[in-house]
């Protein structure tokens, strides 16, 4: 049978379903596009100059990689000329970037951390690209970049794309428009992301694990009970062993849950507590919400369900609860107790 091509998917998907206009699907070969310049930018590592400090701090006080600016200015060029954006945000800028008064504008928003696992990225082990696409309110006001940032302010259940590049022994590119989850792997001889996978599903039940042990002593009662509990195995009350992962790269340790199931979390703990958690809401965990809601899965913060929350800010930071639906649901329940 013919390969289907990221082009034929969302054409043949459009066709059958209805569910994606022409402008989101430039909108997602475009970022595709982008993520697959990204990739070949990785591939080349210490040969093409790319790893290392670029020497400044983003808007969260964080050290910049030199692929962390490169990969947000390939996300900013590929997405500003094609008339399908009214504006984008990223991890790595204060304020929205508004499309440029020589380019026609689109209805939609797009939000990305244009790579993601910065402390893996000079080490060699697998990162990735996260992003979220939203429609742009009618009537909102696009005069500036600090106006723009409340067009950005919808819950992630309104959420129209989301989406994920993983750059590892594979490239992969990992989509949800709402109606499942599908995987590509981009042929690199080809430049060509391919359907590899149709209808993933994260199995309700899982043995492994995925959290930052280091932190454990800043955690709340209810993860230091639930990790407990998973740590004391088969004689333990959950009766069963488990087995923990963790890559530090969320899109890597997602995509282990997408794969084979699992538990990953960055829970709410006091070194975090002033910012609100770790994790980003708007072009992380909303768009991690959303795959993994659209594959069976569950994503709360152990309090409320991720896709419900309402932003109040850009950059707000959430913590994060995902994966095997029964697990997810069992450290909810322990929030609640
Ligand atoms: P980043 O966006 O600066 O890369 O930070 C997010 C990353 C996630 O990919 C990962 O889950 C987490 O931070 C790792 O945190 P830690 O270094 O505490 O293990
Ligand atoms: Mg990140």
């Amino acid at each position: 049978m013919a390969q289907r091509t990221l082009a034929r998917y969302l054409t043949e998907e459009q066709r059958t379903k209805g569910l994606i206009p022409a402008d989101l699907k430039f909108l997602i070969e475009v970022v595709a596009r982008a993520c697959q310049a990204i990739s070949v930018a990785i591939g080349k590592g210490s040969l093409g100059g790319v790893l290392g400090e670029a020497g400044s701090d983003n808007v969260q006080g964080e050290a910049q990689k030199k692929l962390d600016v490169l990969s947000n200015e390939i996300l900013l060029e590929a997405n500003e000329w094609g008339g399908h954006l009214a504006a984008m945000a990223s991890e790595e800028m204060d304020l929205p970037h508004l499309v440029p008064h020589r380019f026609p504008k689109g209805e939609y928003l797009l939000t990305f951390d244009p790579l993601d696992g910065s402390s893996n990225i000079d080490v060699n082990v697998s990162i990735g690209t996260i992003f979220s696409v939203l429609k742009c309110p009618e009537g909102a006001d696009l005069s500036s970049p600090e106006a723009a940032e409340q067009a950005f302010l919808q819950p992630g259940s309104a959420q129209v794309a989301a989406g994920y590049a993983v750059y590892g022994p594979n490239t992969l590119l990992v989509l949800t428009v709402g109606d499942g989850v599908v995987v590509f792997t981009l042929d690199r001889e080809q430049g060509q992301f391919i359907l590899t996978q149709e209808n993933v599903r994260i199995p309700a039940e899982t043995k492994e694990f995925a959290i930052n042990m280091s932190n454990q002593r800043f955690w709340e009662a209810p993860v230091k009970r639930y990790v407990d509990e998973m740590v004391a195995g088969k004689t333990g009350p959950l009766g069963k062993d488990y087995n923990m992962r963790w890559i530090a790269s969320m899109v890597a340790d997602v995509h282990r849950i997408m794969s084979r199931g699992g538990i990953f979390m960055y829970p709410m703990d006091e070194k975090v507590r002033d910012k609100g958690g770790k994790l980003r809401l708007m072009y992380e965990a909303n768009p991690m919400a959303f795959l993994v809601e659209q594959a069976g899965g569950a994503a709360t913060t152990g309090r409320e369900r991720i896709l419900d929350i309402q932003p109040a800010k850009l950059h707000q930071r959430v913590p994060v609860i995902l994966g095997s639906k029964v697990e997810v649901e069992r450290v909810t329940g322990y929030h609640a107790d």
